[in-house]
């Protein structure tokens, strides 16, 4: 018996259009890949869509791939992710799994003690028995493996899979380590294979009372700094021999990617150009270009640096794409501040008042740049609705920022 394990797709996570297109490709090619080694059956342990309404041309996309591999009498098991879960049950998931085209597996009900017991899955034509919890947004699911009922699992008889979407605190990559995790112990034991997503690192893990614990990573990077870190995306696909199960990671070796790390450190904005300008020749033809600026410019400012002109060059030499971070990047003319304050909001108080003045705007004096910041804290920190799509979230923001700016006559006019 053989059998796939994949996690983390986020499709239609990039807004890149390129990159969207290498993240769906990555995709289809790993179902591809699946239905050319006749595995059994897919399992995709959440994070298939990077929100629980996925835009129209990614459902076709990946509907129509999930359609050819059921066609190939192939099972596809799932569960949610931390970003294709909703809090409201209105993800598009739901609906899929309506059409038969895959199966939820993180089925269970609660019991009069107020224990969550979970219910398996049968794959019919291997007998595997399989089940799982959902991942929920800010590790919120640790409250239901709380609960979770994990001695009737332990003791369920014959070959069976967990499924699950959370980082466990002591197999944490150092990429990962700023996140969230919770104890392997909250897993229910005696399982022959651990299906795991949310760490976007691919890994293989042995731990005492438990089968394989296995991590597929992503099947591509999801953001600029994974596609500095990772080399590719993948995922598994697993034999099942008599003793063992047999593990094999796939890359998804579909791109190239060129990085161009720029220490701006004590350097003027004109020599961080042509030092980047240097870089810039028929090597960067088909690559995916990742432009990385760090550090304290010595004078001016980093929008002295023309990025777009820059990104632009690199297309003429037929970069596919070209990515940009400079959050580490900043000027000798801004000068941080160091208060003390007795609570949170005096402390912003005075970081307020302590940073005002330090960027000139025509027709505002300091008192009137406080009340301005002040505003501007309050709109920004409006997040995006659970079931809000990222398109209306920016419009509202914008729509909001202009108001608080006062300007939106003129961004009318201008755009
Ligand atoms: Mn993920």
């Amino acid at each position: 018996m053989k059998f796939a394990h994949i996690a983390d797709c986020h499709l239609g996570g990039w807004s890149d259009p390129v990159l969207g297109e290498i993240n769906i490709t990555c995709f289809e090619s790993a179902l591809q890949t699946c239905i050319e080694e006749k595995v059994d059956f897919v399992l995709i342990s959440g994070d298939l869509f990077d929100t629980s309404r996925p835009t129209i041309e990614v459902m076709e996309r990946t509907v129509s791939k999930i359609k050819e591999v059921r066609d190939s009498d192939i099972r596809v098991y799932v569960i949610e992710g931390s970003h294709d879960f909703s809090p409201t049950g209105k993800t598009m998931l739901r609906v899929l799994e309506k059409t038969g085209l895959f199966k939820g597996v993180s089925k269970g009900k609660e019991t009069d003690d107020g224990k969550l017991r979970l219910s398996f899955t049968i794959d019919e034509e291997t007998g595997t028995k399989i089940t799982g919890l959902i991942g929920k947004m800010g590790v919120l699911e640790t409250k239901l493996y709380e609960v979770l009922d994990r001695e009737s699992l332990a003791s369920e008889k014959g070959f069976k899979i967990f499924m699950f979407h959370t980082a466990l605190t002591e197999l944490k990559p150092e990429f990962f380590e700023y996140a969230e995790g919770m104890p392997i112990s909250l897993l229910p034991k005696g399982f022959d294979y651990y299906a795991g997503g949310h760490v976007h690192q691919h890994g293989e893990h042995k731990w005492r009372g438990y089968g394989p614990i296995v991590f597929s990573g992503p099947t591509m990077p999801a953001n600029f700094r994974e596609l500095e870190h990772l080399e590719t995306g993948g995922f598994y696909i697993n034999t099942v021999g008599s003793e063992q199960i047999e593990t094999e990671w796939k890359p998804l070796d579909l791109y190239d990617v060129e990085m161009i790390f720029i220490d701006a450190s004590d350097k003027n904005p004109s020599s961080v150009v042509s030092e980047i300008e240097n870089r810039i020749g028929p090597e960067l033809k088909d690559k995916i270009v990742l432009l990385r600026i760090e550090g304290t410019l010595k004078s001016g400012k980093p929008t002295d640096i023309d990025l777009r002109r820059l990104s632009s060059m690199m297309k003429d030499q037929g970069a596919k794409t070209v990515k940009r971070n400079t959050n580490k990047l900043a000027s000798a003319e801004y000068h941080e501040i160091k208060v003390t304050a007795a609570s949170r909001d005096d402390l912003e108080e005075k970081l307020i008042a302590e940073h005002a003045g330090q960027i000139k705007m025509k027709g505002y004096d300091k008192k009137k740049e406080i009340a301005l910041t002040k505003k501007l804290i309050k709109t920004l920190v409006d997040s995006k609705g659970p079931d809000e799509k990222k398109k209306d979230h920016q419009a509202r923001m914008e729509s909001n920022i202009l108001t608080v700016f006062g300007i939106r006559e003129e961004w009318e006019e201008f755009n």
